[in-house]
């Protein structure tokens, strides 16, 4: 009865993640309207943009280059791409729908066919190898029109406009796709409400009012499409999908101890609480009065309240990078250059090269708090290592160092299940290399396959096996066991 478990399960859900903006390209082909993804930049700016400091819409502007555009060409090349990772041997793969593909100004009533066929052929090239499709319904690709002429998702139209394009993709694939997600890291709005939830600065985006506001529409959005999926086919299985950062207290210290649980219940537990619980936790009115929100400032309706009461996720989906550290003593400097959810430098972690800190232990400890709190089947959707790769004169990438990273990010793994932890999946990051959403660079690469292309956009797109790739083909071979 008490017996551990030192496998992992049988059906595990090996494979790999990414999303439409980053790899499709074809921005603008088969009837596609822009995204607000479109119109990030490459290079030192998009950080600042995503981040919402700045933001001025330029998407014709010469002076940028739109990396996004083109993302790795896989609107034209995903049956090579899908090819390969079935060779792997993936069992499941992660990807997005671009909104933007099937309603090109967000708030159409009727689809665009053309974007539909593309998803049809997508899913059908996977159900081919018997690859699973996981579909993250919204992954930071909001339609720019509603960012721009709604302003964000501020706006309770944007409930209809999203309810009516998870209706559409729903009743079209649900009888081929069974595991699905709301949106990608609803709690990133903390750092980037730009990507995440389409506000700007002339939409408000400084202002936390309208950060929570856009998060109870998007709560109400997901309830609406777990309520139409359920009555499509009770089997299917949807999830949220948050951005977990493990948090330790810089030390002993009681105040930093009590700065660090407010900073786990407001960014780990916000959000997914409202989404797996079906209500708002008891340390909403806390965290509205520390950013200065008037709750009665806020739209929600008891309807609202009913249909998240009512339609809570199946599964909790979760990127895992890094872990941070909290110290509001000030005592341990300014904080980590580049840890993307900031906080302090941790002695005991080597960070990656662009300064976020690799902590598999923490990926255990995430497992452990989020089963603890949830009960609910957890799905690690995106973990992995961005690093610049070398190609060797014969064509080889020797990557060891992301092998190294994903085996022990799959020890932790093994351990949680040890600890009882339900894990179903796990599906790294970027399995192909494609156009980062932080710098909007090539050079920051997580792929087992290799994207020839530089950050100037130049390159011949070829696809090529890293090192990394015949690992993890064992690695999936043999559920884990050869590490
Ligand atoms: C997550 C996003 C992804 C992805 C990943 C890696 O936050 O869901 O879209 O890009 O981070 O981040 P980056 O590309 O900035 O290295």
């Amino acid at each position: 009865m008490f017996d551990i478990k030192k496998k992992f399960p049988d059906g595990f859900l090996w494979g790999g993640a990414t999303a439409a903006n980053q790899l499709e390209g074809a921005w603008d082909k088969g009837g596609k309207g822009p995204s607000i993804a479109d119109t990030l930049p490459g290079g030192k700016e998009r950080f600042a943009i995503a981040n919402s400091q700045k933001f001025n819409w330029k998407l014709d502007s010469k002076e940028y280059t739109y990396p996004n555009h083109r993302g790795i060409d896989h609107y034209y090349r995903f049956k090579e791409d899908i090819k390969l990772f079935a060779e792997m041997g993936f069992k499941c793969y992660r990807f997005s729908i671009a909104w933007s593909r099937i309603f090109p100004q967000g708030d159409e009533e009727i689809p665009n066919e053309a974007g539909l066929r593309f998803y049809d052929r997508l899913i059908d090239e996977c159900l081919k190898y018997d690859i699973e499709p996981v579909i993250t319904i919204s992954h930071y690709e909001l339609p720019l029109n509603l960012a721009k002429s709604y302003g964000g998702w501020k706006n309770r139209d944007l409930i209809k406009f999203y309810e009516r394009f998870a209706h559409v993709v729903l009743e079209r694939y649900h009888s081929k796709v069974r595991y699905w997600m709301t949106f990608n890291e609803i709690n990133s709005a903390f750092h980037f409400p730009v990507m995440s939830q389409g506000l700007v600065p002339s939409s408000g985006a400084n202002d936390f009012t309208n950060i929570v506001q856009s998060w109870h529409n998007q709560f109400v959005a997901s309830a609406l499409a777990v309520k139409i999926g359920h009555e499509l086919d009770e089997h299917l299985q949807i999830g949220c999908m948050i951005l977990y950062a493990t948090s330790y207290a810089y030390d002993a210290n009681p105040i930093n101890q009590y700065a660090n649980l407010k900073q786990m219940q407001d960014f780990n537990f916000f959000c997914a609480d409202v989404q797996v619980r079906g209500k708002y936790p008891q340390t909403t009115a806390r965290m509205l009065k520390e950013h200065d929100v008037d709750p009665t400032a806020l739209e929600i309706t008891d309807k609202d309240l009913e249909l998240i009461a009512q339609n809570t996720v199946d599964y909790i989906g979760f990127s895992y990078y890094m872990s941070r550290v909290t110290d509001v003593t000030s005592e341990h400097g300014e904080g980590v250059s580049g840890n993307l959810i900031g906080g302090v430098a941790n002695p005991f972690l080597k960070s990656s090269d662009w300064g976020w800190q690799i902590d598999p232990k923490g990926l255990q400890i995430a497992l452990n708090e989020l089963y603890d709190r949830y009960q609910k089947p957890l799905f690690i959707v995106e973990n992995g290592l961005g690093a610049k790769d070398i190609v060797e004169k014969d064509g080889a990438i020797h990557d060891d160092y992301r092998i190294g990273y994903l085996k022990q990010h799959i020890e932790a793994m093994r351990g949680a299940i040890a600890d009882g932890v339900d894990l179903m999946g796990y599906t790294p990051w970027g399995c192909i290399d494609l156009v980062s959403a932080s710098t909007g660079e090539m050079s920051k690469r997580y792929g087992f396959i290799y994207v020839d292309l530089d950050d100037e956009g130049k390159g011949t797109l070829d696809r090529s096996r890293k090192d990394s790739f015949y690992w993890y083909k064992k690695v999936i071979e043999s559920n884990g066991e050869e590490l």
